[in-house]
């Protein structure tokens, strides 16, 4: 196997016996195959699209496909053949509409023939022969942009998926996800290309990303600032992971009135500021912390665990109490589909629950764009007269590597006249630090989920506009930390904005070669973090 995509990759250049996240090799194999076999789909669904031939099934589909490739999203090696098999279904379907369009039909590559194996064992060996990279004589920079184009493929597949979900689609990012995945069959594009699909790729994220939020918010309404507790009630228990807001509310749903607390883990915090949520009396509070806790924070958990989307880790220790459902999927756990959560609310009914209320403080959520906009008012004035000398976005995923302590660190020691906006699972390196206000602004503001980056941007525009000048001429600073695929869409986007000066820890990623870098360092000064102090002095004595 080798696998390179996340941030954790084995000796920070990639997993070749088994994954750090514990993804077998078999698996990787499978992967591999499946988006082979979706570069195949991808060159007819392009000729589709330019005949106007769209069958809106397959799009779906596609980035449900892309999504179980995605870090920590799906490590059961069954799950991944019926989707290899209806994605060579749909492209053979999608073939046959060209022809008879009279377009395009006669591709060399071999994805465009490829037949899958019968059973499982074949498959494995089929995927092993194709491997993740795309053209092995490519030189290094193009494979390095040939990857940086199929992570940022995967984080607006997950995005996009996210938002179909909720009713939200749009024909141009599937069109792109198409233009992508088929241009990676293509040996005769050159740097300039590769670097232009990349920068497109970051601005169909950003239509990806509005489109979640259009869904998030026009569902459940934006969300306000809300306290979550962190502590518990005595009773039954179900703990919500993952980031999937409909799951959630199917769950609030199917729990109201059973005498069972609704607790969210790691990313779904954010989801207690939405109006449509929050209304549900049982929807208690927050238990634990970031991703890469789980298995000691699930363990402790008294009662049964739904994983709605990444970040799953091995669940041994607690098989029996764990579910999984949509793209998730991990050996022997049980998999609930389609909204039904009866078998997890059995489970949570079966187990013991918390034995009594316990009191750990409380966190505040909710300052997505709406909330920070509606303050706008007070936050402009708080610059101008100095109140407020300077924004930081400290945003991004968590992760175990030790280096991350320089996040927990960088917002401890960001200066008293400084504001924190934050995002993502790296918030919970500091999300119950009491930072104060600033003339009644809160000093640290959750702006959300990593699905919530457009939030984040729209706030950064808005206070752009408000001092009439670009973004980059903000007292705002960029302090981000990676860790998957998602993670690298929305850096694209940011490129694409043409943000610049992006502080990027806690590693630089391994399929990024050092012309590559070079290229982003001199348009974009992107540059990774050093220590707190010096990053702080290097910005605030600008
Ligand atoms: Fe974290 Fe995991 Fe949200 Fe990522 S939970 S690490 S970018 O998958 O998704 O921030
Ligand atoms: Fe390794 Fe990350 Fe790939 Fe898992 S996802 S195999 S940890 S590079």
């Amino acid at each position: 196997m080798f696998c390179n995509q996340c941030e954790q990759t084995a000796k920070g250049t990639g997993c070749t016996v088994v994954g750090v996240c514990g993804k077998k090799p078999e698996v990787a194999a499978l992967q591999d195959l499946l988006l082979h076999a979706l570069k195949g789909l991808a060159l007819y669904a392009g000729e589709g699209n330019k005949l106007g031939i769209i069958d809106r099934e397959m799009d779906r589909f596609t980035v449900g496909a892309i999504f179980t490739t995605l870090t920590n999203v799906n490590f059961d090696a069954t799950r991944f053949v019926p989707l290899i098999n209806q994605c060579v279904q749909y492209r053979e379907v999608m073939k046959e509409k060209v022809a008879a369009a009279g377009g395009q039909v006669s591709f060399a590559d071999p994805s465009a023939s490829f037949q899958p194996a019968a059973d499982l064992d074949g498959l494995v060996k089929q995927g092993e022969e194709v491997g993740l990279v795309n053209d092995h004589d490519a030189p290094a920079d193009i494979q390095s942009l040939q990857q940086i184009l199929v992570y940022g493929i995967k984080g607006i597949s997950a995005y996009a998926d996210h938002a179909r979900i909720l009713g939200q689609e749009d024909d141009v990012v599937y069109a792109f996800i198409y233009e992508g995945l088929a241009a990676l069959t293509n040996k005769d594009l050159g740097l300039n290309d590769w670097v232009g699909l990349v920068l497109k790729c970051g601005e169909i994220n950003l239509r990806a990303m509005e489109l979640l939020d259009a869904a998030n918010t026009g569902k459940f309404g934006h969300p306000v600032p809300t306290e979550v507790p962190l502590g518990h009630k005595a009773g039954k228990c179900i703990l919500i992971s993952g980031h999937d807001l409909q799951d959630l509310a199917n769950l609030l749903e199917q729990t109201e009135g059973k005498g069972i607390y609704v607790y969210t883990h790691g990313e779904m915090l954010p989801t207690h500021g939405y109006p449509e949520l929050k209304k549900y009396k049982h929807f208690y509070g927050h238990y634990g912390t970031a991703w890469q806790n789980q298995k000691k924070e699930f363990a402790a958990f008294p009662g049964a665990i739904l994983m709605t989307t990444n970040c799953i880790q091995d669940p041994q220790a607690y098989m029996d109490n764990i579910f999984t459902t949509g793209m998730v999927g991990w050996p022997g756990v049980q998999h609930v589909q389609n909204g039904d959560f009866g078998p997890v609310i059995e489970r949570a009914l079966a187990m013991p629950g918390f034995a009594e209320d316990e009191d750990k403080g409380s966190v505040m959520v909710g300052f997505a764009r709406n909330t920070v906009m509606s303050v706008a008012g007070k936050v402009i004035e708080a610059v101008e007269n100095g109140d407020i000398k300077h924004f930081f976005l400290v945003g991004g995923c968590d992760g175990a590597k030790v280096g991350r302590s320089y996040y927990s660190e960088f917002v401890e020691k960001a200066p008293q006249d400084t504001v924190i906006l934050t995002l993502a699972c790296g918030k919970f390196r500091f999300f119950d630090k009491k930072l104060g206000d600033i003339g009644g602004i809160p000093r640290l503001l959750d702006v959300g989920q990593c699905n919530d980056a457009y939030s984040a941007i729209q706030i950064a525009v808005a206070l752009a506009d408000a001092f009439e000048c670009g973004v980059n001429d903000l007292p705002l600073s960029l302090i981000l930390s990676w860790y998957e695929q998602k993670a690298v869409a929305i850096l694209l986007t940011l490129l694409y904005l043409g943000i610049k000066d992006i502080r990027l820890g806690p590693s630089l990623p391994a399929f990024i070669t050092p012309n590559v870098l070079d290229v982003l360092v001199k348009n974009f000064n992107i540059k990774p973090i050093t220590t707190p102090d010096e990053d702080l002095a290097a910005i605030l004595n600008k």
